[in-house]
């Protein structure tokens, strides 16, 4: 599987002209490859290997730090030659860039799915076209788990089931454990398996307890801005919120900016409870200050891991159907350990 400067330049070419129509390369990353100036000019005549990635958005704190992760990964340096679509929340910008991975004839295609539902056709091209597919951070859901050759990303169900169980032993020591909790959840995209995982973990736990009210469940979709316009609403319709989780950092952010300009601690005793997702620096620093009680991990770290498994499959062994990075649940009890590390 060797890709030659022709090889590139043909591919660069062709790219161009299926995403634009004819070129130049506007919006679109084609050779988004970190050493040389022009990146085709400087590259040298090794082998390499093509990749097409196409990165749902950048909506989030995390979703750069995954994308960082997967550049560093994939470098020249590396032996790989990355093409990077972003998508920008858009499903159909996602077909868009496959179809245009498989018409250059990529090596390998790359996608981070922005929902579930719907791959099946553009799988099915992929699949025909002989190109394996790898899925990252999000999951999706087809009939045939032969459209992708293998998934590398988060547990979404063990993190919102981890959630649950911080808040059920949480209550317990505070002596809540038979009150009436009543709980508000700022969403994450709907339709994604990020927002559809965290909420059925966090579900099932919520369901044993039958004191946990779920008063409100409302849509954030992972960004900042979002979070904070919709716990400003959750704030005028409800006075009486015990637990506010967030399915991501950038909305917690949102939502304590909300809070603050309502004069709304969280955190403290008798206070709302704040319980976010991913794990970002600003965030374990908020755990220390006492303003989010819990934050579960969300590792976007998976370039490393992705490389790995390519290069596994070039060398012909065998690859698993699924890889979970590892995730660790946040306190302030242990969060001192882990806020010099973070590199997101
Ligand atoms: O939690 C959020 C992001 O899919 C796990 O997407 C990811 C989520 C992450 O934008 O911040």
């Amino acid at each position: 599987m060797l890709i030659k400067k022709s090889k590139i330049a043909a591919l660069l070419t062709a790219v161009a002209v299926a995403i634009t129509g004819c070129g130049p390369f506007t919006g679109f990353s084609v050779y988004d490859v970190t050493s040389g100036d022009s990146g085709i000019e400087t590259m040298s005549d090794d082998a390499l290997i093509s990749v097409g990635f196409s990165q749902l958005g950048s909506e989030s704190t995390w979703r750069s730090a995954n994308t960082e992760s997967v550049k560093a990964a994939l470098s020249t340096n590396n032996g790989f030659f990355l093409i990077y679509d972003n998508a920008r929340q858009k499903q159909e910008k996602q077909f868009k860039a496959v179809r245009s991975f498989i018409s250059q004839r990529v090596d390998y295609i790359v996608i981070c799915p922005v929902i579930q539902e719907g791959w099946d056709v553009v799988l099915t091209e992929a699949r025909d076209a002989g190109i394996p597919v790898i899925l990252l951070d999000r999951n999706i859901s087809v009939n045939d788990e032969s459209m992708y050759t293998s998934f590398i990303g988060e547990d979404m169900y063990a993190e919102g089931a981890s959630a649950g169980k911080w808040l059920e032993e949480h209550l317990e020591k505070q002596g809540k454990s038979e009150d009436d909790i009543n709980i508000v959840v700022i969403e994450g995209t709907s339709g994604s398996s990020a927002q559809e995982g965290r909420a059925r973990g966090f579900g099932a736990i919520a369901a044993r307890n039958m004191n946990w009210k779920m008063i409100a469940s409302a849509k954030g979709e992972f960004t900042q801005t979002k979070g904070k316009e919709t716990m400003a609403r959750l704030l005028r319709e409800f006075d009486d919120i015990d637990v506010i989780v967030c399915q991501n950092d950038d909305m917690a952010f949102g939502a304590i900016e909300a809070l603050n300009e309502a004069g709304v601690k969280t955190g403290g005793a008798g206070d709302p409870i704040l319980i976010s997702f991913d794990g970002t620096r600003k965030a374990l620093e908020l755990v220390k200050e006492g303003v989010i009680n819990v934050d579960v991990e969300c590792n976007p770290n998976s370039g490393e891991l992705l490389a790995q498994i390519i290069n596994g499959l070039e060398a012909g062994k065998e690859i698993k159907k699924t890889y979970y990075m590892e995730e660790k649940v946040f306190t302030k009890e242990n969060v001192d350990e882990y806020i010099e590390d973070r590199n997101y």
